[in-house]
């Protein structure tokens, strides 16, 4: 079994319905390791990124609303995002995480739990959870830089920055 890493968030529901100690706690059971961790107001470009998977389907515009907590608004609009890592991660998350479908979900896991199906037909599944090794190093490497990250995971390399503006305490 191999060491894995993977891009966990809690969407915008998750927030709201104020779940967020309770799915951490139900990841806690896998015993992986978080090496990332930050709240993060998702971009309409970062939305559309991190699913260019499902740009062709007739959800695509209401997903992309969805991560970006459009539909509840100021203070819900944000997600938390996580780095996990530890042995055969990926399975053994997205088996606590649950099926993509709430109402097929495994009703002790996360999205069989808390999840729902709204009206317009969105899946408000409480979590996201990579899926593979390589949507995960995609997902991993949209989300988070190097530097935010406590291990070393994929290569690095140095550059050179001129005339960058950075917003730092006064
Ligand atoms: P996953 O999140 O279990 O990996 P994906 O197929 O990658 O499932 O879909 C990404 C997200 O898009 C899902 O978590 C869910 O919120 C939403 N979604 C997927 N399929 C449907 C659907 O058929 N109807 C509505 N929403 C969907
Ligand atoms: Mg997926």
């Amino acid at each position: 079994m191999a060491i894995e890493q993977l891009l966990i968030l809690i969407k915008p529901d998750g927030i709201k319905k104020s779940l967020t100690g309770n799915i951490l706690t139900k990841l806690s059971e896998a015993r992986m390791l978080i090496i990332g961790a930050k709240t993060v107001k998702v971009s309409k470009e970062l939305a559309e990124q991190h699913y260019y998977q499902l740009k062709d389907k007739p959800f695509f515009g209401e997903l992309a609303d969805y991560i970006q907590g459009k539909v509840y608004g100021e203070p819900w609009d944000r997600v938390l995002a996580f780095v996990y890592q530890g042995e055969d991660a990926i399975a053994r998350m997205r088996k606590i995480a649950g099926a993509t479908n709430p109402e097929e979900a495994d009703p002790v896991s996360i999205r069989g739990a808390y999840g729902r199906i709204t009206t317009k037909g969105v899946y408000e599944n409480v979590v996201h959870c990579s899926s593979d090794p390589s949507e995960a190093e995609r997902e991993i490497k949209l989300w988070f830089k190097p530097e935010e990250i406590v291990k070393s995971i994929y290569p690095t390399k140095k550059i050179v920055l001129e005339k960058e503006t950075k917003e730092v305490w006064v």
